[in-house]
């Protein structure tokens, strides 16, 4: 019987700041799992290295879901995205390392395919409504099947997910940037500007749009209400989460379709939002919900409910999780739709990936396990530069949810 020999944790920034969890076996065959928290990146490779590492070495890697329920018990503490992600990475290298040795792409131990690609979204984004315009354009041409649009709010002079040249949401050095929010102002613009791109290109695309935790719940069900002629694909959270009773709110006044998830680790932390159907859309993904083997179990939850899947894919997911989400979404029966950025070009140099992009959907190589390799070499040069999310305040001074 193979054992787990070593697991190691790299820290790389290419491009962006990316921990990795490479386990090889006894038998010398390699799993790669994604560990990256942005902004809290340490806590997680701290984790892997001081607490869990210890317990991999020896023990028999084809026991994946023992290796979760040992991880996830064992700890004592529950859930959190720290715990979440740190068992993320070892569940999805393990994965990875069943489907070498089987010689098969690890969507085909899940089931084999449900679908023939994986639809993705686009990210389009504006300083202004023409930049925006213009930009959903680029998307189009580009392929793209449904695109998220946002842009700047004038009153305050800029906007969560509106790219500054090629950087999209830069994280400051040194201390967090501190962003200004006005609700009011959000509120009025946002749905102008979303006409605007349905009376510029009509409806043969799928449009998205993210309100990044920003509203109440009663903001938000005027908000959905008031982009219902927009017809949007989801409008994405609408309001923090913690509460999800918070969300029957919302679904009392619209019904424009709602997307959350990105932020929350595990299937407790979506229940009652699946099981009330309070959303349409779960956006957990592998690395910060524990896992291939944890999300596939949300995802099945989502399932009896009518949920479907929208896996948060921004590019502080490495090109591991990329990866193995689209093996989970090419398995799953309630599949919707993909997040995507494409990484740059220091991120693919590092990560080599055979995930592949054609006419607005992704796929992957018929190649056994996740089909990425890390380059540890190409990875020196790129060493660890500390940065931040930034902080939003509203126009008084005080924190608002950024
Ligand atoms: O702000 O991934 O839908 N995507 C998003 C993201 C998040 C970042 C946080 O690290 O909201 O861009
Ligand atoms: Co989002």
């Amino acid at each position: 019987m193979a054992k787990i020999e070593r697991a190691e944790v790299f820290i790389a920034s290419p491009g962006r700041n990316f921990v990795t969890l490479r386990i090889t076996t006894s038998d010398g065959v390699t799993g790669l799992g994604d560990a990256t928290l942005n902004g809290r990146e340490l806590a997680v490779a701290s984790y892997l290295r001081d607490h869990v590492v210890p317990l991999l070495v020896g023990r028999d890697p084809d026991r994946i879901e023992d290796m979760w329920q040992y991880l996830y018990r064992g700890a004592y503490w529950r859930r959190g995205p720290v715990t979440m992600t740190a068992i993320a990475a070892v569940d999805t290298a393990l994965w990875d390392i069943k489907g070498k040795i089987a010689g098969q792409p690890v969507y085909q131990l899940l089931g084999g395919r449900c679908r023939d690609g994986v639809m993705v979204y686009g990210h389009a984004s504006g300083a202004d409504v023409p930049a925006l315009i213009d930009d959903v354009a680029r998307f189009r041409d580009q392929g793209f099947k449904a695109i998220r649009a946002q842009a700047a709010v004038p009153e305050i002079g800029g906007s969560y997910g509106v790219r500054k040249g090629s950087v999209y949401e830069p994280a400051a050095t040194s201390l967090p940037d501190e962003q200004p929010w006005s609700t009011e102002a959000y509120l009025d613009f946002a749905p102008t500007y979303l006409e605007a791109v349905r009376d510029r290109f009509g409806f043969d695309f799928h449009l998205l749009h993210d309100i990044h935790h920003r509203l109440t719940p009663i903001e938000a069900a005027r908000f959905g209400k008031s982009v219902e002629e927009c017809r949007l694909f989801w409008m994405e959270d609408p309001t923090p989460a913690e509460n999800q009773d918070a969300f029957r709110l919302i679904r009392q006044h619209t019904t424009t379709p709602v997307a959350v998830g990105e932020a929350l680790s595990s299937i407790w932390d979506v229940q009652h939002l699946i099981t009330e159907q309070l959303i349409d859309y779960v956006r957990t993904t592998v690395v910060h919900a524990g896992g291939i083997t944890h999300l596939r179990r949300i995802f099945d939850l989502a399932a009896l409910y009518q949920v479907r899947t929208g896996s948060h894919g921004a590019t502080d997911l490495s090109p591991v999780t990329l990866a193995a989400a689209v093996h989970v979404d090419l398995s799953v029966p309630n599949f919707g739709i993909q997040e995507w950025m494409p990484h740059v070009r220091e991120t693919m140099e590092v990560f080599r990936s055979t995930v592949s992009y054609s006419d607005g959907m992704l796929d992957v190589a018929e190649v056994p396990g996740l089909g990425v390799e890390y380059d540890e070499k190409a990875a020196e040069r790129f060493p660890y530069d500390p940065r931040y999310l930034p902080v939003a305040r509203r126009l008084d001074g005080s924190v608002h949810d950024w």
